[in-house]
């Protein structure tokens, strides 16, 4: 591989030679053997470039049943039913491949998020992928919106609506920016207009550490604030643009433009947050909501496969 200058777009590192795109680290070149411990992956035991070498779509969650549909979608040969874990061998994560998707679970929130990036990007470098567009699809709850709203986010921001990611790095904050890639945000808006019950919007995601307080719920097992503070910060929130609220977005979009990769976080809207904070709707009616963001991304992917 010939070594490549980094441009400076989000690089922290520009002052050194890289060998490959997707890694910021310069030790890595140094290593031996570098073990995937979350994925039970390893750059000795496992042929990663044989493995993933073919990988162009990496998404984040909900992984095996989006593998499955994938599979169909894409009209691949051979048996959904052996579509196998690759980390079986870790209760951590599980990893589908079919073709050239790879699906992942992230577990909930930005500390398990951010592990499984680590391990995915460097996983990309081994295996010498190019081109890897990566999307995060999951639910949210709703700023103002309807639930099984689709929102795509254009700013990824923490929760002073700030678009940027803080991180501790030897007793020193680090802040990444968070902004996502324009052109798949957009591309994403056009074809869901060309998807039967996908309502969909761009808008700012807001990414917190907590599903109660920290959402502004009065329903946790701890509440320290009343119910007209929960709806003035809400309604500071989506004058500030957001339109929903999970709890990945920031490290994850974070991350991806520090390592250059094509990123987009979609996210379907389970409830809106200014009629209440309970999760009630019917089971079968949150299942058809969480398809919406994998219909869409499959969507994404047959068209940049020139499928349909
Ligand atoms: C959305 O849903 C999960 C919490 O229920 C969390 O992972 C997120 O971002
Ligand atoms: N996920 C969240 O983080 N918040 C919600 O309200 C719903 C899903």
């Amino acid at each position: 591989m010939a070594p490549i200058l980094l441009n400076s777009m989000g690089n922290e590192h520009s002052d050194y030679i890289q060998q490959e795109e997707y890694v910021k680290n310069p030790h890595l070149d140094s290593m031996e053997e570098d073990i995937l411990y979350h994925f039970n992956l390893g750059t000795k035991t496992h042929d990663l470039p044989q493995m993933f070498g073919d990988v162009k779509v990496c998404n984040p969650n909900r992984m095996r049943s989006f593998a499955q549909f994938i599979h169909e979608e894409l009209e691949l040969p051979g048996n959904i039913a052996d579509i196998r874990d690759i980390c079986e061998g870790t209760d951590r994560y599980s990893m589908y491949k079919v073709g050239p998707v790879l699906s992942i679970s992230h577990g909930m929130g930005v500390p398990s998020i951010s592990i499984m990036l680590h391990e995915l990007i460097k996983l990309l470098y081994h295996a010498r992928c190019r081109d890897v567009i990566i999307f995060r699809i999951g639910t949210s709850g709703g700023v103002g919106l309807p639930a099984g709203t689709v929102v795509i986010t254009d700013k990824a921001v923490d929760s002073f609506f700030r678009p940027q990611f803080e991180q501790v790095v030897l007793g020193k904050v680090i802040i990444r920016s968070t902004e996502l890639d324009e052109d798949v945000a957009q591309e994403l808006l056009q074809y869901s207009s060309e998807l039967p019950d996908t309502p969909t919007v761009i808008g700012n995601t807001m990414c917190t550490h907590d599903f109660y307080e920290g959402q502004g719920r009065l329903d946790g097992a701890l509440c320290s604030f009343s119910t007209e503070e929960k709806l003035e910060y809400l309604r500071k929130a989506s004058e500030a643009g957001v339109r929903n609220i999970e709890m990945e977005s920031t490290v994850f979009a974070a991350m991806c433009r520090v390592c250059n990769l094509k990123a987009a976080v979609v996210c379907v809207t389970l409830l809106n947050r200014f009629e209440g904070d309970q999760i009630s709707t019917p089971h079968d009616v949150l299942l058809e909501y969480q398809q919406r963001p994998q219909c869409l991304v499959a969507h994404f992917i047959k068209k940049r496969l020139g499928l349909i």
